[in-house]
């Protein structure tokens, strides 16, 4: 084990050591600061996020429907990555995580919380250089729009920061369809013209900044909202999926009869609509459309973007990475969510353009999200990071990896992971009970394996990556999901429940 994740583990177990373990930590941070700029670097970096984009993507094949032709040009240009998955299956840990290059299992940010908490979240994260920090610590210009953490960007950790609107608006007066509390979810035509939406302002701005002349290598990150609920776009979008053609998600009524207790209780999502609801009140075709729509949208205007770029004098010696911050459901199991672990909520796309580098190349060795701050500073040749927990893609990117065995692991609540190889998805829940997937038989995930023996050494071999640590919830997160489960181990915590 490497001496800084010992270090991280020893200050979420001990208090006694704090003091002493954790100047550690901030002895290795103060390194980093230290270290000499190693000059002017050539490449500049395009962080593309998109929230809530699952794999309804052209390239990803998750949706017959799905019009995406900017990210799939994206990725005829780079390398996707078809099997990358969310550290955590929902918006506030998922970036926390990725810009920490912290698990949420090392870090305790399981929940939602406020980015200004990050650092304040647990012993593991007190004295982490954010992505975006760790840039700028090293000559890099860093510049940011929309929602790059979760509500945007914590005070001071992005240079130049060009503001989050609030919200996922614009909103009309009153909900179309689905008008519950605790969500944003509902679907339709609003408003009349592209340039209301939020992602629109967003895509002006970067390409503003793509236009400027910067003085030395710039990291410009790009938050979109769209396709985060509510599934709401101009017209020409939905005209873009007429209702009648479109092929609905893989259902299954009895799926959950073979999975265990904890498992229901904890994927619980009162206040979002079911399935069996969609089907009854004839929504499910308005919803994916409204999905689908937003997709389509936000690609335009991640097209923007990269046009945008390909006419600046940046275009030849920029790294573009696009990612989502973790899947969604739209009716299979039951539910339009995420709050999983799941197929469908925790990949996500994940595509990697380098100036010079791999084409077309299309990998479905698995990736976790925690990999893309190793994997930023090695492309652009930084110093790697010592507090970083994932690892580096640029050997794969440049095909030269030995990828066997590897795995990617997504938490959702405390105790709770999933662990996907390249064939088999595992999840292990906090009061022991299992679920396993064989995605080679079974891509929907709808025959639980966990009870059959012939099974045991596969289960056996996926445990073996489950975390060392189990660092306890963080008390300045929460949960954004009240169910019995919730309600029983937040109040556990010390934590208010949200009602
Ligand atoms: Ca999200
Ligand atoms: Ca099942």
């Amino acid at each position: 084990m490497r001496r800084s994740s010992l270090t991280k583990i020893l200050c979420v177990l001990s208090s006694l050591v704090l003091i002493t373990v954790c100047d550690a930590t901030s002895k290795t941070t103060e390194q980093a600061q230290e270290l000499p700029n190693p000059g002017p670097h050539k490449q500049n970096v395009l962080m593309i996020i998109v929230d809530d984009l699952n794999d309804w993507v052209g390239v990803m094949g998750g949706h017959p429907n799905a019009h995406t032709p900017n990210i799939d040009k994206l990725a005829a240009e780079g390398m996707l990555f078809t099997n990358a998955h969310a550290t955590a299956s929902l918006c506030g840990p998922s970036r926390a995580s990725v810009m920490t290059g912290l698990r949420p299992s090392t870090t305790g940010i399981y929940g939602q919380l406020s980015d200004k908490n990050i650092k304040l979240a647990s012993p593991a994260t007190e004295n982490i250089t954010f992505m975006t920090e760790y840039f700028a610590e090293n000559g890099y210009k860093t510049m940011g729009i929309g929602k790059i953490f979760h509500s945007g960007a914590p005070e001071g950790s992005i240079q130049e920061y060009g503001g989050r609107i609030n919200g996922f608006g614009p909103h009309p007066r009153n909900k179309f369809v689905w008008d519950r509390n605790g969500t944003n979810t509902d679907w339709g035509v609003f408003p009349k013209n592209d340039e209301d939406m939020i992602d629109y302002k967003s895509a002006m701005w970067a390409k503003d900044k793509l236009a400027e002349e910067h003085a030395s290598p710039f990291f410009l990150t790009v938050g979109f909202i769209r396709p985060h609920a509510p599934w709401y776009a101009p017209q020409k979008w939905f005209d873009m999926h007429p209702r009648e053609s479109l092929t609905m998600p893989p259902y299954l009524a009895t799926d959950f009869d073979d999975i265990p207790e904890i498992s229901r209780a904890l994927h619980e999502v009162p206040m979002m609509p079911t399935t069996e609801w969609v089907i009854e009140n004839g929504e499910w075709a308005n919803a994916v459309q409204g999905y689908l729509a937003s997709v389509s949208f936000v690609d335009h205007y991640v097209g923007e973007v990269l046009k945008a770029l390909e006419s600046s004098p940046y275009a030849d010696n920029t790294i573009v990475v696009l990612w989502g911050d973790h899947g969604y459901h739209l009716g299979e199991k039951n539910r339009f969510a995420k709050h999983s672990l799941w197929e469908e909520t925790t990949r996500v796309p994940l595509i990697f353009k380098t100036p010079g580098g791999v084409k077309g190349k299309v990998t479905g060795t698995p990736a976790s999200l925690l990999d893309l701050y190793p994997t930023l500073i090695d492309l652009v040749g930084l110093p790697a990071n010592e507090d970083n927990e994932g690892t580096s893609l640029k050997p794969l990117l440049e095909g030269s990896a030995d990828t066997s065995g590897k795995v990617a692991m997504t938490s959702y609540g405390y105790g709770n992971h999933a662990i996907r190889d390249d064939r088999y998805r595992y999840i292990y829940f906090s009061d022991g009970s299992e679920e396993l997937y064989d995605h080679q038989n079974d891509p929907n995930e709808w025959v639980n394996l966990a009870d059959n023996i012939d099974y045991d050494e596969i289960k056996q071999q996926l445990a073996h990556h489950l975390p060392e640590v189990s660092a306890p919830l963080s008390p300045v997160t929460s949960s954004d999901v009240t169910n019995d489960y919730f309600r029983e181990i937040l109040t556990k915590a010390g934590i208010d429940v949200k009602d």
